[in-house]
């Protein structure tokens, strides 16, 4: 009887203790518990641009080693069909058609998150991370009338980023400097920075003007200030020393997201490493010219996919991989042209960049918002494919769930279990947007609301998803979505939109007449 009680004791004990060391999602209450985080984060990569997700004509065998050690979401969405708004839904887990000026912004717009909103940095925070963002903010920075000479603020560093190194905007719209910690890098005090969207400063010359200074063309947009030779949207005078190098970008922003691991590795931080490719204008560093035979875009998704893989192994160097959760996604789909005449569409040669899906960046259509998600820790993700349908709204409140914080609001569900592989529940619905036109998907439908506007819009040669009458699809027979369903399936249809306007209210559309035809 001793020895069963004691047998029974030491088997308790035991079972604890294996409990103990199976316990893997830290409770957070010790910081050296908490894992780091880091968000990579591409600029209009597309479904299909990657090998994982089934491209064969170009290969990114880095972004593909993170698919296949970790969690390849097959329906993982941005939240709009363009940067800022994405970007926005992505840090605030709140749906970006909820705020006005979440749209595709100039470099001089003020800042377009509120200072008091919750945002993944800010909450991370709470627990002990650092935070740090490299790369592309274009969420807006400043009040309005902004000066370039001084402290820029607010900006990332009054969301929640002890550390910034950005780029205002977008590599094709000025101001053409990086900013670090609010303030313009390499700037030389007697040659101050303006920066204009309305006019041109005086004898500055223009790509609409001086063609002959230009070493890549303008196909729409793109014609006003012109830096390094090329063409960029708005004005900008001065700044001579301050002005980025296009093609060291790649290897800046790298170096950056490097130095910021390695000084940060006793941890917990948090990384959002937010990419320039392949958003136009694409400079591949002459190591990655042509080194895709598709072109430039080809090429910068090349070097993308390297700088992953550099930054990666530094992860690994340091020893942090079984101890940092990476979440790689895009913010919009795909586009050919954008504005710029380099090649992409001449050069795909049977690359599908939407890899099957309709549409592409700006488009309601599922390219446009359908992108890469990919989420990899090292012993701590269960590897394999999830068609979970998931947002990045979501990533707030999975990461509020991982490092054990509270959050109230925002439209953000916690699908940790998900995102580490080991669940399929997935959200029941999302709104899918593409700046500020609105469509639904629930389960395998989509269904896609009467819009005004052309059906394609023809400089992107994108299909945007406008129709004079709603739009019905069904995924899973119907992935291209090629079969409007809505005359055949009026129930499912009448549903779709009972459903869509409880979470998105009335008044979405721009045609007046909703009647069902
Ligand atoms: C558009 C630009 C496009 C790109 C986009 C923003 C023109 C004609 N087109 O207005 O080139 O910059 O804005 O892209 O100017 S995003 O990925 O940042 O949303
Ligand atoms: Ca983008």
């Amino acid at each position: 009887m001793k020895n069963i009680l004691l047998m029974a004791a030491v088997l308790f004990l035991g079972a604890c203790k294996n409990g103990e060391k199976k316990k893997e999602i830290p409770e957070g209450d010790k910081k050296e518990e908490l894992p780091n985080i880091v968000i990579i984060y591409l600029d209009d990569l597309g479904y299909g641009d990657v090998g994982a997700y089934g491209a064969t004509e170009l290969s990114t065998p880095h972004m593909d080693k993170l698919a296949q050690g970790g969690v390849r979401f097959t329906d993982g969405y941005a939240t709009s069909a363009t940067c800022t708004p994405s970007r926005y839904g992505l840090l605030t887990g709140v749906y970006p058609w909820k705020n006005e000026e979440a749209k595709i912004l100039p470099g001089t717009a003020p800042l377009i998150i509120d200072t008091a909103q919750v945002t993944i940095p800010k909450m991370l925070k709470q627990k002990g991370y650092y935070t740090g963002i490299v790369g592309k903010w274009h969420l807006g920075l400043g009040r309005g009338e902004v000066d370039w000479n001084k402290e820029i603020k607010p900006g990332p560093n009054e969301v929640g980023f002890d550390y910034s190194f950005i780029m205002a905007a977008t590599q094709d719209r000025v101001p053409t400097v990086y900013i670090e910690d609010g303030k313009v890098v390499n700037l030389d005090t007697e040659d101050p920075i303006e920066v204009d969207y309305e006019r041109n400063f005086d004898g500055e010359p223009t790509g609409k003007d001086n063609p002959e200074l230009l070493r890549m063309e303008w196909h729409h947009g793109h014609n006003n200030s012109i830096v390094n030779g090329i063409p960029r949207i708005g004005f900008m005078k001065g700044g001579e020393s301050a002005k980025w190098i296009d093609e060291e970008m790649t290897d800046t922003f790298l170096e950056q997201a490097q130095a910021f691991v390695s000084d940060h590795k006793e941890g917990p931080f948090f990384l959002y490493y937010a990419m320039q490719q392949p958003h136009v204008p694409r400079t591949p560093h002459p190591r990655f010219a042509r080194a895709s035979g598709l072109g430039p875009r080809g090429d910068v998704i090349v070097e993308a996919d390297w700088a992953i893989g550099e930054f990666v192994e530094t992860l690994r160097s340091e020893g942090l991989l079984d101890n940092t959760l990476i979440i790689l996604s895009s913010d919009n789909g795909p586009v050919l042209n954008d504005g710029y005449y380099d090649r992409a569409v001449e050069q795909l040669n049977g690359h599908d960049p939407n890899g099957g899906l309709r549409g592409g960046k700006y488009s309601l259509f599922e390219a446009g918002t359908r992108v890469p998600l990919i989420t990899y820790w090292e012993g701590k993700v269960e590897p394999g494919v999830s068609d979970a349908l998931v947002s990045q709204l979501d990533v707030l409140k999975s990461l509020a769930s991982l490092t054990g914080i509270e959050v109230e609001g925002t439209d953000s569900k916690n699908l940790l279990e998900t995102f580490l592989g080991r669940s399929d529940k997935g959200r029941a619905n999302v709104v899918l947007e593409a700046t500020t036109r609105t469509a639904y998907r629930e389960g395998d439908w989509v269904m896609i609301p009467p819009y005004e506007g052309p059906s394609v819009e023809q400089k992107v040669n994108i299909e945007l998803g406008n129709s004079d009458g709603y739009l019905l699809f069904n995924l899973e027979i119907d992935p291209g979505q090629q079969t409007n369903l809505a005359q055949k399936e009026p129930e499912k249809l009448r549903e779709m939109i009972e459903n869509f306007e409880s979470i998105r209210g009335k008044g979405y559309s721009d045609i007046q007449s909703l009647e069902l035809k």
